[in-house]
Formats: structure tokens, C-alpha cells, sequence
């Protein structure tokens, strides 16, 4: 899959696509937060994340306490966000 960046009105179509993820103030990445019953679910939902991610090999930004997970999704070798992150945004939704 490319590397290169998404152009400006592909962003918009991956935001809107997308509505629970929002531009980060830079325009490089998507973040959004997630909210789970308890650890075990917010954990359970990070696996699954990280077993596509590293099939991918694409990997999140992301900070975890108790049942939130705070994530990032950008493509470090594009300085910005490309079809990768629409992949990944896509796959995650899949898993809640
Ligand atoms: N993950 C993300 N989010 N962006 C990248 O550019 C990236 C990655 N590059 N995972 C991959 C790993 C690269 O460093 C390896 C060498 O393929």
C-alpha cells in the first residue's frame, strides 16, 4: 500500500468517512479516544489492534490507562497521513 500523502480533499474524505476521528491540529495524523467497560475490554481491543498492526506493518501512537485508550494514526515515513491510516481507521472500526 502507498506511503505517499493523502492530498487535502482525501483527508476530507477520510474524516468524513470517519466521524468519530478528528484531524490533529497539524493536519499530520487522526486521533480519537475509546471508551470500554474495563481494562480487560480496552486490552482485549488493543490486541487485536496490534496483531493487524504488525502484519500491516503499521503501527499506532496510542496511550492506555484503565479503559480509555487515547490513539494516534499516522504514517511516520509520509509525515502525514496516508491510505495506510485509511486502512487501519477502517479495520479498527470493525473491532468495536
Ligand atoms: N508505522 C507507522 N504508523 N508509520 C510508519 O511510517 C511505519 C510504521 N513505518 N511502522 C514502518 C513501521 C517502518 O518503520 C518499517 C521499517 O517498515
Amino acid at each position: 500500500m502507498s506511503n505517499s500523502r493523502l492530498t487535502d480533499a482525501e483527508v476530507s474524505a477520510l474524516l468524513s468517512e470517519f466521524p468519530d476521528w478528528t484531524l490533529r491540529e497539524d493536519g499530520k495524523a487522526i486521533v480519537r479516544t475509546f471508551r470500554f467497560a474495563d481494562f480487560n475490554e480496552a486490552f482485549g481491543f488493543m490486541t487485536r489492534v496490534a496483531i493487524y498492526a504488525d502484519k500491516a506493518d503499521h503501527h499506532p501512537e496510542w496511550f492506555n490507562v484503565y479503559n480509555r485508550v487515547e490513539m494516534t494514526l499516522t504514517t511516520h515515513d509520509a509525515d502525514g497521513l496516508s491510505a495506510r491510516d485509511a486502512a487501519m481507521a477502517r479495520v479498527i472500526e470493525g473491532y468495536l
